[in-house]
Formats: C-alpha cells, sequence, structure tokens
C-alpha cells in the first residue's frame, strides 16, 4: 500500500470516531489555512502478537526509520516514534504499548483473552492498524480495565486505529500561535484538555501541544449502549533547534498528558464545566 493510502484510510477511519476533527479540519480549510499533518498516534499492547514492532511493520516497509523512545512509568506504557526521511512532510508517527507484565493478573487475563480472539489473517495479510475492534466486550470487563489503566481500556473498546491526527501549527497562516489556535477553537465551543495546563511544553523544549478532549461515541455492550470518549485532535507547535531544524521528537512530560484526552473523569469534568 503507498504512504498516502494508508494515511487517508486512516484518516477515514478517524474522522468516523472523531466528527470534532473532521469540523475543525474543515473549518481550518475553509478559511484558506495550510493543515499539514505533524504526526498520528496508535496504540496497543506489548503482546508479541500485537506489539509495536507489529504495528510499525506496515510504515516501516514504506521506508519509516525508527528515532525516539519514551517510558511512562505511572501509565506502564512505553512508546517510539518514527520518521520518514525522504520528506519533511510525511507525518511522524507515534506508537505506544501498554506493558502487560507491569499489570494485574485479572488485567492481562482479560487482554490475552482478547488478543486470542484476533484472526490470524488480521495481523499477517490486512493492516492490522486498520482493523479496529476484533473482539467483543462487555461492560463489566470495561469497568475492571478503567479501574487500573485508562488505556488499556480504551483500546479494549476501540482496538486498532489513529487516535489522534495533529495539526503543525507551524503551517498555519493566519493563526501564529498555540494560543490562537486554542482561543480560535474555544470560541467556536470545541473543548480543549486541560490536564496539566491547555498548552503542555514550552519553547525551551522545542515543542509546545494542546489537544481537543476526545468525542463521546455510542458503544454497544450487549444490548447497552454508553458514550465512550474515542479520539482527539492535536495541535503542535515546534521550534527550530540551534542548527535551524524543528525539532522532530516528543516530550515525555507533555505526552503523558496528552494521553489524558481519553480519559473517562477529564472528558466528563470538562463537559460538565461548560453546561
Ligand atoms: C498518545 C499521546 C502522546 C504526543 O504527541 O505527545 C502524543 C496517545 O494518546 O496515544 O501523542
Ligand atoms: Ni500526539
Amino acid at each position: 500500500m503507498e504512504k498516502d493510502n494508508l494515511l487517508k484510510l486512516l484518516w477515514d477511519n478517524y474522522t468516523q470516531m472523531t466528527p470534532s476533527a473532521k469540523h475543525i479540519h474543515q473549518i481550518f480549510e475553509e478559511q484558506g489555512e495550510q493543515v499539514l499533518n505533524d504526526h498520528i498516534a496508535l496504540r496497543t499492547f506489548n503482546d508479541p502478537r500485537v506489539n509495536i514492532e507489529v504495528i510499525a511493520k506496515p510504515f516501516i516497509e514504506l521506508g519509516y526509520v525508527e528515532k525516539g523512545e519514551y517510558e511512562f512509568k505511572e501509565k506502564k506504557l512505553l512508546a517510539h516514534h518514527y520518521e520518514f526521511p525522504d520528506d519533511e512532510n510525511a507525518p511522524k508517527i507515534f506508537i505506544s504499548e501498554l506493558l502487560l507484565e507491569k499489570c494485574s493478573e485479572e488485567l492481562q487475563e482479560i487482554i490475552s483473552g482478547v488478543i486470542d480472539q484476533i484472526p490470524d489473517h488480521a495481523s499477517t495479510k490486512d493492516n492490522l492498524l486498520l482493523q479496529g475492534r476484533l473482539w467483543d466486550i462487555s461492560f463489566h470487563d470495561y469497568e475492571i480495565l478503567r479501574k487500573e489503566s485508562e488505556y488499556a481500556s480504551w483500546m479494549y473498546v476501540f482496538g486498532f486505529c489513529a487516535n489522534h491526527f495533529t495539526v503543525l501549527v507551524n503551517g498555519l497562516k493566519t493563526l501564529k500561535s498555540l494560543e490562537e489556535v486554542n482561543d480560535f477553537l474555544k470560541a467556536k465551543n470545541f473543548k480543549l484538555n486541560d490536564a496539566g495546563g491547555e498548552i503542555k511544553g514550552t519553547p525551551s523544549q522545542f515543542l509546545e501541544q494542546s489537544s481537543t478532549i476526545a468525542d463521546q461515541v455510542p458503544v454497544h455492550f450487549g444490548q447497552d449502549i454508553k458514550n465512550i470518549p474515542s479520539c482527539y485532535y492535536e495541535f503542535a507547535r515546534r521550534y527550530p533547534l540551534a542548527d535551524g531544524n524543528l525539532y522532530q521528537g516528543f516530550i515525555a512530560a507533555s505526552a503523558d498528558k496528552i494521553f489524558e484526552s481519553t480519559n473517562v473523569s477529564l472528558v466528563e469534568k470538562i463537559l460538565s464545566k461548560n453546561q
């Protein structure tokens, strides 16, 4: 598959679950803005059948190379980011995985039951990262997972997909700073993730980021339907290093707060505050 094809399919899946991202993208384009995608992010588990290497494979085959590694001790996550050397406008890929051996037996049992249900062809022939959820879910297990790990419960419900795309603020023509982007979005009633402040990171770290809170989508648990935060949109402003090139990495402390964009309690808090 061509790189642009894969990214287009990921975008189509993502915007189906994230109408606000599609809406914001459309507003920017209507204003004549240039919307460049800085990066996309994918989540998974470190089970060898679906781990970072498995998810990264289609990107590696397209010519992406592994760059940074990031650790999130509290969340029990590891992440790698990948860059495409031949095209500086190609989005970076950020892939994280939950370190299952650091989690409870109960969580490990639920997740191995989930991974057992993935048909073989989904990870070999087809692109796993386009498959969404490939297992049955129950609200009972969802709640058990959520008590221990928001990340695990999110993966349990949504499976394999891009959980966000990212507008490169540097590419915008009229909105110059991340503050301006945030003010613009808030004036249009989009809700931002305020964990650790609306803007994560500083110019001296060469990266500032903000994000919407995830859109809630109806999820079927048997007969029951619950609204669960799905995916979100991110905005990143990068600063030049001494050599004049924009910093291309990520900042673990900021990423830690960006992950919260799908946190059920945070999303509920922000939605209730704004009503
Ligand atoms: C990834 C969060 C981290 C960033 O840009 O720092 C991130 C996620 O929510 O899966 O995307
Ligand atoms: Ni991101």
